[in-house]
């Protein structure tokens, strides 16, 4: 028999076994939450999943908003050793209700502003028998819907004898193509980013407020404004609007945050935006993932408002950062070096180890927070999860003093003449140019069906560039066979959920033309 470990009990009731409990663990626009005052949530989900007849094990699916309910349905499902998932509010209602069918959940836990979603998600998601949606219940989904701030209190509820390898949670990695897996994380992965990147980069202590742009449901919020916090009684600011570079210096400057978190996009549009320059003053920190940081950005956040921006790599899969900066050690324009606790190697097409530093290759991971595997894909899951190792599907370099620089997602390089060109490399470079906002390269192909690079280049808010003179900028700061040859002015590039360029629909857009 394993020891028993609960990860919600490690991250609240440790807490208050601490002398915490007076502690803020949450603060929003109108409500401050005490750690006692967590517990007292958390076990009231814990009482209303009994109601619901949810057994151990079974899924939860969560449509939830930055708000008070969902580290209350989060931390209270796993202390149930019932299994949440954290789904991202920007899908539609069948996107949301073929994931739940994938997944089988029983149980949908909604935002008030999500309700309007559950007729399409009910449609979809056949398993599904209830939904709680956080202040109404008036729907015309084919379910029994119930209001949760109906449910009662309950005084105390028990923790399930769970154990560091049982499932705890599920994150649906979204990919650039193709549908959705469930990346399933046992219960000690949590505590596994929080006692590597969270202690020993971040240096985090009880004195800390956490702010991140970034929402709960993405791997990167929920290290930042639940795991990371509660690990060490630290308290969260919880802000259920989405982020805007005017509304995150607002809430900054109001709510004054020691650690801020976001994407490198968000960072560049808070530059362009010009907030208040002392918007950031309590911020001691800032971490940009999601997609690798252009040094210049860097440099003139970092200038600007004071404080190290650090960029690191995370993954779902990975749940965390594993490869960064560090607060006295930034290079511009690299992932830094490993975190303590993980250990990488670049592998070549034939699966050998890279010895050598400056040869690029496919970067793999291994540490205690990495998920378990994919639900129901075994081929995808053979792919990325070898023995200890994960494939994180990137390109990689490392620098002999051991530093280590993206290239680029696999099949996201493009060769150019026969070399590699690598398109973050480019882009680095145009987003120089003092007109250029954003910018993406991509591989097509030319009428002699040789591979060709276009770059979509989005212009700073009210200007407007030429194409030569975005072409000298090139021509003076890199080699010649780098350069774009095709140049496409856009007012905005193809996303993804979690920020990330959607390349396949820029080279879907090239193939068309
Ligand atoms: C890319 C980066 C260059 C890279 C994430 C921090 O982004 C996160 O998770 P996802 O599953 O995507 C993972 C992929 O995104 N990437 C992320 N960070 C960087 N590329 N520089 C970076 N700093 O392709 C990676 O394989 O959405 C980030 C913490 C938790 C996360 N889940």
């Amino acid at each position: 028999m394993k020891d028993v470990y609960n990860a919600s009990s490690w991250l609240v009731d440790r807490n208050l076994e601490e002398g915490n409990g007076e502690r803020t663990a949450i603060r929003t626009n109108d409500e401050v939450i005490s750690y006692s005052a967590l517990q007292k949530s958390i076990y009231r989900v814990q009482n209303a999943l009994k109601e619901l007849d949810t057994r151990r094990e079974e899924r939860v699916a969560l449509v939830l908003n930055d708000e008070p309910a969902f580290p209350a349905w989060f931390l209270g499902c796993m202390r149930s050793g019932v299994v949440p998932i954290p789904l991202s509010t920007m899908l539609t209602g069948n996107d949301l209700g073929e994931i739940i069918n994938d997944s089988l959940a029983r149980v949908v836990v909604v935002s008030a502003q999500y309700a309007r979603h559950l007729p399409e998600i009910a449609k979809a998601a056949k398993h599904l028998k209830y939904g709680v949606v956080v202040g109404s219940e008036s729907s015309d989904a084919d379910l029994e819907v119930s209001n949760w701030y109906e449910f009662q209190d309950s005084a105390e509820a028990p923790v399930a004898d769970t154990n560091k390898d049982s499932p705890a949670f599920w994150l649906y990695s979204s990919g650039t193509t193709g549908f959705p897996k469930g990346t399933i994380h046992r219960h000690f992965n949590l505590e596994a980013t929080a006692t590597t990147y969270a202690k020993t980069v971040l240096n985090v202590t009880k004195d800390d407020v956490f702010f991140s742009a970034a929402k709960l449901f993405f791997a990167f919020g929920l290290g930042n404004s639940l795991t990371f916090p509660f690990s060490v009684g630290g308290s969260v600011i919880l802000d259920s609007a989405w982020a805007t570079p005017r509304g995150v210096a607002e809430t900054a400057s109001k709510m004054k945050p020691t650690l801020f978190f976001g994407s490198p996009g968000l960072l560049a549009s808070i530059l362009d935006a010009g907030v208040p320059s002392d918007s950031f003053s309590s911020v001691r920190l800032a971490v940009t993932a999601g997609e690798a940081l252009p040094g210049e950005i860097n440099k003139h956040f970092s200038s600007q408002f004071g404080f190290p921006v650090l960029d690191g790599i995370g993954s779902t899969e990975a749940l965390h950062i594993f490869l960064s900066n560090r607060p006295d050690d930034v290079r511009y324009g690299t992932s830094g070096r490993p975190v303590e606790g993980y250990k990488l190697m670049l592998l070549d097409d034939e699966n050998r180890e890279i010895a050598d530093a400056d040869v690029p290759g496919y970067l793999h991971v291994s540490g205690e927070s990495t998920a378990v595997g994919y639900w129901c894909r075994t081929d995808a899951t053979k792919n990325a999860f070898r023995g200890e190792w994960l494939r994180t599907g990137d390109v990689y370099v490392r620098s002999e003093d051991g530093y280590y620089q993206f290239l680029g997602r696999n099949n996201d390089m493009i060769k150019l003449g026969g070399i590699w060109v690598s398109p973050a490399e480019v882009e680095g470079v145009l987003v120089e140019h003092p007109d250029v906002l954003e910018a993406a390269v991509v591989g097509g192909y030319n009428d002699d069906g040789l591979e060709t690079s276009v770059a979509f280049i989005v212009p700073k808010a009210g200007k407007a560039i030429d194409e030569a003179s975005v072409e000298a900028h090139c021509r003076a700061r890199m080699a010649s066979f780098k350069r774009p040859r095709t140049i496409v002015f856009v007012t905005e590039l193809p996303k993804t959920a979690t920020g990330k360029i959607q390349r396949y629909q820029l080279r879907e857009q090239i193939a068309n033309r």
